[in-house]
């Protein structure tokens, strides 16, 4: 039998082995350089709809338009989803990884696929967005590029199911999963399902690219594309959900209040996700009204109890930790002397908030069949998903990164007054891009447009002029942001790098 190097970490206490300590170690790189280049674009794109400094040119705007899409939402949170599936189907429980060529093999591909779209994006062969609705044709390598990046994808959240299979044989748990690998297993099923619809539609786009059919039918596309476009968001959201029970554990020591509650609210993501899609297709018309109803203004409800139960479960559980620490003073000295410096702390708290006020009640509102008639297509969409990607996912995994640094990299945190400020000045920006946003989408501007003064055009259109502010409030929330971005890859990257090395 082979040796397996374990350490024991001195800060988390956690058994950690030498090769999941690898493969989570280069996912979050690689996650790191994808955001990097999806931040820079998005600054672009931002500086281009800020009416006044519309900087890029037509094409470029749709061009990073659609690189900022790929890479901030494909590419850097999936990298690091599958840091945290080697996490938490490893070290969290003290075992190791039972396949890690099978982990080296999903990484290369998402970084072979990863950058061929990347490189065929910026050469201007797939100019179609992220979704890449057909007709809208794009270079055959575009297509190839997405689907070698959603095989390795697919190979990577599969590891999860293989580590947590023979783990139990090893002794890694008794009768359930800890509660953050439970959220990454509702995760990797949902992440599972949603794959398989990616494939079953780029596959068939690929072909007709390649000229080999002759057609793909749009309705059918969009059907398709949407199983994996929608559900896939909730992967992040079971993710982000994992990353707050877990650090709320790492940093303050809390335990979930009721266990059973947390656990039956991720199998409610597993259920109802898929079906609460619908709100893609409402102007389609293939489905039926009475389908189009059930799914949008039930089914939904669903899925959002189970972020519900979260949201009040988590700081309940906080608050239970802090007072057995003795802050039991009137209503709030838990609150007050909660550890606001800790980047990850904060991290997650300011996730939580943003994710539940931003995202989700324009969730609930956007996604109703009533409302979403009105609002597809505008900006208020894009502000909606900002609340909950940006202000929710990337915050969550941001803090998580302040944890994995000293625990897995084995290196302190440099900087610490930048990290502390961090979180705060991300969360400040986006929560201010994602308003902005909002409220021009309330006054109909479009999502997706480069010029929404129709310079040249035969006839003329203006909007309420009290959308300018909102455009600019947009442009300031997207500068704070990008400075919030930038000193996380800065301070992420110089800790790994040059950070003071801990236990050697
Ligand atoms: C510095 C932070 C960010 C800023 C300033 C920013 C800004 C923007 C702007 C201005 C748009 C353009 C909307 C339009 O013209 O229709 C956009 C689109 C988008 N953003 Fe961001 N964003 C940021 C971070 C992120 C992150 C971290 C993610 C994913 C996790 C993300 C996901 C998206 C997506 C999916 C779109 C839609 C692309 C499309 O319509 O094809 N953004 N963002
Ligand atoms: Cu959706």
């Amino acid at each position: 039998m082979a040796n397996f190097q374990f350490r024991t970490d001195p800060l988390s206490g956690l058994k950690i082995e030498k090769s999941s300590e690898n493969l989570i170690k280069w996912n979050v790189i690689a996650a790191l350089a994808t955001l990097a280049v999806g931040g820079l674009m998005a600054l672009l794109v931002a500086l281009t709809r800020w009416p006044s400094v519309h900087l890029l040119g037509a094409t470029n705007y749709y061009r990073f338009l659609t690189l900022h899409g790929i890479d901030a939402l494909l590419a850097w949170i999936i990298f690091f989803e599958v840091a945290l599936v080697h996490f938490t189907s490893t070290v969290l429980l003290g075992t190791r990884s039972y396949v890690p060529w099978l982990g080296w093999l999903a990484f290369a591909l998402m970084l072979i696929g990863g950058g061929v779209i990347n490189v065929i994006v910026l050469l201007g062969g797939a100019d179609v967005m992220f979704t890449s609705y057909v007709p809208l044709k794009a270079d055959p390598i575009y297509y190839l590029g997405v689907i070698l990046f959603a095989v390795g994808a697919l190979l990577g959240f599969i590891i999860f199911f293989i580590n947590v299979t023979l783990s139990k044989r090893d002794g890694g748990y008794k009768r359930s999963l800890p509660l953050g690998s439970f959220g990454m297993a509702a995760g990797s099923i949902i992440a599972v399902l949603t794959l398989a619809h990616g494939a079953a539609i780029f596959i068939p786009t690929l072909l007709w690219a390649l000229n080999i059919i002759g057609y793909v039918d749009p309705a059918a596309y969009r059907l398709v594309f949407w199983g994996l476009g929608h559900p896939s968001q909730q992967i992040n959201v079971s993710a982000m959900v994992a990353v707050w029970y877990m650090t709320a554990a790492f940093v303050v020591g809390s335990k979930p209040v009721n266990e059973k509650l947390s656990r039956t609210a991720f199998v409610l993501y597993i259920l109802f996700i898929n079906v609460a899609s619908e709100h893609h297709l409402l102007v389609d018309p293939v489905l039926s009204t009475w389908h189009k109803i059930v799914n949008t203004s039930y089914m939904m409800h669903l899925a959002v109890l189970a972020s519900m139960i979260h949201a009040f479960a988590i700081p309940a559980s906080i608050e239970v930790a802090l007072r057995r620490q003795g802050f039991t003073r009137g209503l709030f000295e838990w609150l007050k002397k909660a550890p606001w410096g800790n980047p990850a702390f904060s991290g997650i708290a300011i996730s939580i908030l943003l994710f539940g006020f931003l995202g989700g009640i324009t969730g609930v509102i956007f996604g109703t069949e009533q409302f979403n008639i009105i609002r597809h297509n505008t900006w208020a969409i894009t502000g909606h998903f900002h609340g909950t990607v940006v202000a929710g996912t990337t915050i969550a995994f941001m803090g998580f990164t302040y944890l994995l640094i000293p625990y897995i990299f084995k290196r302190e945190i440099i900087w610490k007054g930048f990290a502390t400020i961090q979180p705060y000045l991300y969360g400040v920006g986006v929560a201010t891009l994602s308003i902005g946003m909002m409220s021009a989408g309330q006054f109909g501007v479009p999502r997706r447009h480069y010029d929404i003064t129709f310079s040249g055009a035969p006839f003329s259109f203006t909007f309420d002029p009290a959308i300018d502010m909102f455009m600019s409030m947009m442009g300031v929330g997207g500068v704070l942001a990008a400075i919030g971005g930038v000193l996380y890859i800065l301070i992420s990257f110089g800790s790994i790098i040059f950070g003071k090395k801990i236990g050697d």
